[in-house]
């Protein structure tokens, strides 16, 4: 499993360059981003999130977790509608808040051989794929709260990692 990095990382803010190279790395990187979105029971997760700053996200929204989808330079050529969901990414963890997105797009992207495809997305599908391009420009889903609520997160986070590394401390002792 790849290590996700978390907010504040600066890392995080990296933009993602376009992929140029269709070879054995690139595949082996697909594999363990997919293992390791599914073994942190995310439903995506981009290149950016494991400290590779390629446009590279990986997505799977069903419910039986067998529909990984894989997007390579990803464009958005089309978008409409208006849609709010309660998201949550795995480099905020414990985090939920509601965003305001797009409700259809049109994707263009490449498959994990270089091959080109389009897509019409709508509902969860749609904000995934939005959210998880968002990372790729160095972008995260608490940037639309209001800086008092993204100062909150921040503190809640850093409050949730002393605990965890206080109980590992009590944890050690007995
Ligand atoms: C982005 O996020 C997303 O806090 C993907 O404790 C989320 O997979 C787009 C996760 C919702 C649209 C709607 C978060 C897992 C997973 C957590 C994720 C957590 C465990 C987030
Ligand atoms: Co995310």
């Amino acid at each position: 499993m790849l290590e996700i990095l978390e907010f504040p990382d600066p890392r995080l803010r990296t933009v993602a360059k376009p992929v140029e190279v269709f070879d054995l790395e690139l595949g082996e990187l697909i594999d363990a981003m997919l293992e390791t979105m599914y073994e942190a029971n995310g439903i995506g997760l981009a290149a950016t999130q494991v400290n590779r700053h390629i446009r590279l996200l990986v997505l799977d929204i069903s419910e039986a977790r067998n529909e990984p989808k894989i997007y390579v330079n990803p464009q958005i050529t089309n978008s409409e509608g208006q849609q709010v969901y309660e998201e949550g990414c795995l480099s905020v963890p414990g985090i939920y808040a509601n965003v305001k997105r797009a409700d259809r797009i049109i994707v263009q992207a490449q498959d994990r051989e270089g091959k080109p495809f389009e897509e019409e997305l709508d509902g969860l599908h749609a904000v995934c794929l939005q959210h998880e391009m968002d990372h790729l420009a160095g972008k995260l889903f608490v940037d639309y709260l209001s800086p008092l609520k993204r100062q909150l997160v921040r503190k809640k986070l850093e409050k949730g990692r002393r605990q965890a590394e206080q109980e590992e401390a009590t944890a050690s002792l007995i």
